[in-house]
């Protein structure tokens, strides 16, 4: 389509996803102090060509009022950003309730404890209904901003429902979703009480994505199996209408990381955390703190290898920053409490007057501190022991942040980024804690060779997959997928 001066105006992409990219502080009655996450899918999104991004989503908090919801609305389109407003109520039991205490859990093969899944059992009617309720809140909001021509590309578990609504609504409109977290096998999700609802909603996209290639197969299994549909090559067959299924891995935007390293306040800082370490080599883990990414059994596996190399305690320090999320939901409370306890054991147990061998942090870093972090441990060790994660970026931000320095990934193989980073990294079962236990003390012991060659492997992957690429493909595939509307037509 062309602008009223002849020059090609670009395509609107209407994101949506639960979050909005901004925090928002309240001011005053009708004032906002806004500020935009840098985080990947930001950057990801502003990398794409002629196209033109417009974010939908929760901006996270509660504003009952109208003036705020006006002033918000407006502060907010400043920055390309259209909120969805829900209330206290709904979001107790559509994000903390279905989205983050049963659908993250499943999807990451994690059990809930006897007494929470008999709870979330039965109150699980009320938490889907609430779900289905802010899909749809989401799906008026887009509809209100729909122009003809606009793809819109729904983002992660919480708007499952999404594709769906908005499908009812306009089945003209360019519907894609893609998934951040895993797609478990078949037989867990054919525990879900809605399983065949949310399959069906989604296949109401005309395309779905996923970063691996097993989690887009685990998807058309489920399908197949509990909807009785027919997989092809191309995605899931419904009486002749296709819902096309793929694979697109996430990458970062690696030049940003790079350009950062060149940064005086990102050198000053490594400068400091050299000397604060010298003398002795530094391991790092960057979580959200979250049972997925497997914390506690990283701590384990690092006070097994400081108890069977006793050669080592004072010559190496574990840093693990540990941002906390989901503070609300009791289940991530209890692993604050539980890895406390094991760090302090642990300290307690090898510790001296004057060093600890674990660094605990309870929160985030800003981008720069977290820059020279990833370089100053570039000599040495990453861990990444996730019990299962979509994708992983911090193992891709780590490598980023390499330049002469060739730091060793010890990676999680149920991480997604096992699959690219598989060649390089030291791929690892993070259960077992004596294989951990043991990487570590390759890694600390690998040759100069060895490790080069490993991070030129993952360096030109992490360099060559990036963020950009991944936001240009799917939404190019979601514009070559045929509208069913036009295939009705066609035929
Ligand atoms: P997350 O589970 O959040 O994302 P991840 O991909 O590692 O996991 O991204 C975390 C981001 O938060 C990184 O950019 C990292 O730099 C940042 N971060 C983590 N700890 C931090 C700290 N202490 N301080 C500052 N920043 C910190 C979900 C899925 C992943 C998937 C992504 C993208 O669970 O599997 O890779 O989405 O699709």
């Amino acid at each position: 389509s062309r602008s009223n001066r002849g020059k090609p105006m670009k395509q609107r992409l209407l994101v949506v996803a639960n979050r909005l990219p901004v925090s928002a502080v309240r001011r005053g009655e009708d004032s906002w102090f806004l500020e935009i996450s840098a985080g990947g899918l930001v950057s990801a999104l502003l990398g794409v060509k002629d196209v033109d991004a417009r974010w939908i989503g929760w901006a996270g908090v509660n504003v009952p009022d109208e003036v705020g919801q006006r002033a918000l609305t407006k502060a907010l389109a400043e920055k390309r950003c259209i909120p969805v407003f829900l209330d206290e109520e709904i979001v107790h039991l559509y994000y903390n309730g279905y989205c983050n205490n049963m659908l993250w859990p499943l999807f990451h093969y994690l059990g809930l404890p006897q007494e929470d899944r008999l709870a979330t059992t039965r109150s699980f009617q009320s938490q889907f209904d609430a779900y289905k309720r802010a899909n749809q809140m989401f799906a008026d909001v887009v509809n209100k901003h729909y122009q003809e021509g606009d793809v819109v590309w729904c983002h992660d578990y919480h708007l499952m429902f999404l594709p769906k609504c908005l499908k009812e609504h306009n089945s003209k409109m360019k519907v894609g979703w893609f998934l951040h977290t895993p797609f478990p096998s078949s037989e867990i999700h054919r525990t879900l009480p809605s399983r065949s609802e949310l399959l069906r909603s989604v296949l109401a996209a005309d395309l779905v994505g996923f970063h691996t290639y097993d989690y887009a197969r685990h998807f058309v299994s489920a399908c197949t199996r509990i909807l009785g549909l027919e997989g092809t090559p191309e995605g899931v067959e419904d009486q002749g209408r296709l819902t096309r299924v793929a694979a697109f891995p996430i990458g970062i935007d690696a030049d940003r990381f790079k350009r950062a390293l060149d940064l005086p306040a990102v050198k000053e800082h490594i400068n400091e955390l050299t000397k604060r370490f010298a003398g002795r080599k530094v391991m790092l883990g960057v979580d959200r703190l979250d049972m997925i990414k497997g914390i506690p059994q990283k701590i384990l596996a690092f006070e097994k290898f400081l108890e069977e190399n006793s050669a080592w305690r004072d010559k190496v320090v574990l840093l693990q920053i540990a941002v906390p999320t989901r503070t609300d939901v009791p289940e991530y409370q209890k692993l604050t409490s539980q890895v406390h306890e094991i760090v302090g054991r642990i300290n307690g147990r090898f510790g001296t007057l004057t060093a600890v061998p674990i660094h605990h942090l309870d929160r985030s870093l800003d981008f720069h501190a977290l820059c020279a972090l990833y370089a100053v441990t570039g000599d040495y060790v990453a861990l990444v022991t996730s019990l299962r994660d979509g994708m992983n970026l911090v193992s891709y931000e780590f490598v980023a942040c390499q330049g002469e320095k060739k730091g060793v990934l010890i990676l999680s193989e149920f991480a997604g980024a096992a699959q690219s980073l598989g060649a390089g990294a030291l791929l690892v079962n993070p259960w077992n804690i004596a294989e951990v236990s043991a990487s570590i003390g390759y890694a600390l012991n690998m040759s100069p060779d060895e490790r080069e060659k490993r991070h030129r492997h993952n360096y030109a992957h992490v360099t060559t997959h990036t963020a950009q690429d991944w936001a240009e493909t799917f939404v190019s595939e979601l514009n070559d997928t045929v509208v069913e509307a036009q295939l009705r037509t066609r035929q």
